[in-house]
């Protein structure tokens, strides 16, 4: 970790800097043929890349069967069941009080407009196997698919190579009440998802993390009409530590954020470089212990330990970087939150991990990365759902709206407008005769 003391303003910007993303010219291609092979062949597609790039041999189907959903949680240890129904519970809980208001508005006398949220029906969920397959991105795209009611759940995810699923993807799936689950990873499953095949609905929304691939077969699926949740880049945290924090706590966020991957970004920023030092030396004691250490190595070799005067500047740094993750490891979080303006979600205090927020808490961690925290929110019940507005006008209605639409109209040169409204007025008049 690289220690920088009192940088001047214009060198603020270079701090601030993400690791260039690789210019994946070849990856677009590929994913590009990938999208092209799903859309001829379909699923003889799909079991050929299975072959190839989980060799997995799927002749018994691209699809979750029943026993093997069923067979599950015999295998998920009881501990981690229970763990899981408490995050879910506590997931459920947050984003319940996300469900919306339907709210009837009479703008004017007679003219009634309210607005409806309707799922968006048709979702994929896409979770990633691998070295570390992420049950807990399932909770927290599939709690708030269900609450809002998306009538199809397609999830996606890569095969083992024996051919199952993870069966703790499978126990969390079950819980969640999601029974589409299809045996395919990487970008032919976005592709998939994107089109369909025999045994992979269409869907009309896409969400979940993935490699570079499965990124760029999302931003190609959008090219098919097809929606996803947001722009995705690598996991960051800022951590603002004041002489308050401890440096151990500081030590063990950064790096449950650097084991994520080798591009994870990772900043600390305190006004007391006693601080900076000894959490410095805390990363490194911790490091050594981690399963993962050589991922968390190498992102640290990017992380940036910076020494500013003031609260309030330490805040204005993090507002310009716009951070997935800020935690606010201070004596007066509460008081330094208002001021927080980009970040994608923020944690106070000394006893509020990010991991908390990653698991269990309750709040989503589908967060926004790569600077978008300045114009896109995480995953909640709202990506789940579309608003429809509704509207219907009384004959009172009519006479009270209707002449500002035909000066409107008229004014536009939109004639035809205006008559939708002169005619109807004229019936309404002539009926009073
Ligand atoms: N920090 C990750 C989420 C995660 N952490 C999943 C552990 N498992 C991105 O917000
Ligand atoms: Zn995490």
């Amino acid at each position: 970790m690289n220690i920088f003391q009192y940088p001047s303003q214009p060198e603020w910007a270079a701090l601030q800097q993400r690791a260039a993303q690789q210019q994946a010219q070849n990856v677009e291609q590929r994913v590009q043929q990938i999208f092209e092979d799903v859309r001829q062949r379909g699923d003889a597609a799909l079991l050929d890349y299975a072959r190839q790039f989980d060799g997995a041999d799927l002749a018994g189907g691209l699809r979750v069967g029943h026993e093997e959903l069923a067979a599950a949680a015999a295998q998920v240890p009881s501990e981690l069941q229970t763990a899981i129904r408490q995050a879910h519970a506590n997931i459920l809980r947050f984003h319940k009080a996300q469900i919306p208001q339907e709210e009837r508005v009479e703008t004017m006398p007679g003219v009634t407009c309210w607005r409806r949220a309707v799922p968006v029906q048709r979702v994929g969920l896409y979770i990633p196997g691998g070295t570390a397959p992420l049950f807990s991105t399932l909770l927290m795209l599939g709690v708030p698919a269900r609450l809002a009611g998306c009538p199809e759940i397609v999830l996606c995810t890569p095969p083992q190579k024996d051919g199952s699923v993870n069966p703790i993807i499978l126990f969390t799936a079950q819980l969640l009440g999601i029974t589409t689950i299809v045996k395919a990873g990487g970008a032919q499953a976005v592709a998939a998802l994107s089109g369909g095949t025999d045994s992979v609905p269409a869907v009309d929304k896409i969400f979940g993390p993935g490699n570079r691939y499965v990124t760029a077969a999302k931003q190609l699926a959008t090219r098919y009409g097809v929606a996803i949740d947001m722009p995705a880049g690598p996991s960051e945290v800022l951590v603002i530590a004041d002489e308050s924090a401890t440096p151990a706590f500081v030590a063990a966020d950064l790096l449950s954020q650097a084991e994520h991957g080798p591009d994870s970004q990772v900043i600390l920023l305190s006004d007391s470089l006693s601080m900076l030092e000894q959490t410095k030396t805390e990363v490194e004691r911790q490091l050594r212990e981690l399963p993962r250490a050589e991922v968390a190595a190498q992102a640290l070799t990017e992380s940036r330990a910076i020494l500013l005067r003031t609260p309030e500047e330490m805040l204005y740094f993090s507002n310009q970087y716009a951070p997935e993750h800020l935690i606010l490891a201070v004596k007066n979080p509460e008081q330094l939150a208002e001021g927080v303006t980009n970040a994608g979600s923020v944690f106070l205090g000394h006893l509020t991990p990010e991991a908390v927020g990653d698991y269990a808490s309750g709040t989503n961690h589908t967060l926004p990365t790569n600077g978008y925290a300045r114009n896109y929110s995480g995953v909640s019940l709202d990506s789940f759902l579309k608003k429809i507005t509704f509207q219907r006008l009384t004959p009172e209605g009519l006479l009270n709206v209707g002449p500002v639409v035909e000066t409107m109209a008229e004014a536009e040169g939109l004639r035809a407008h205006a008559r939708a409204v002169t005619l109807r007025l004229e019936a309404l008049a002539g009926g009073e005769e």
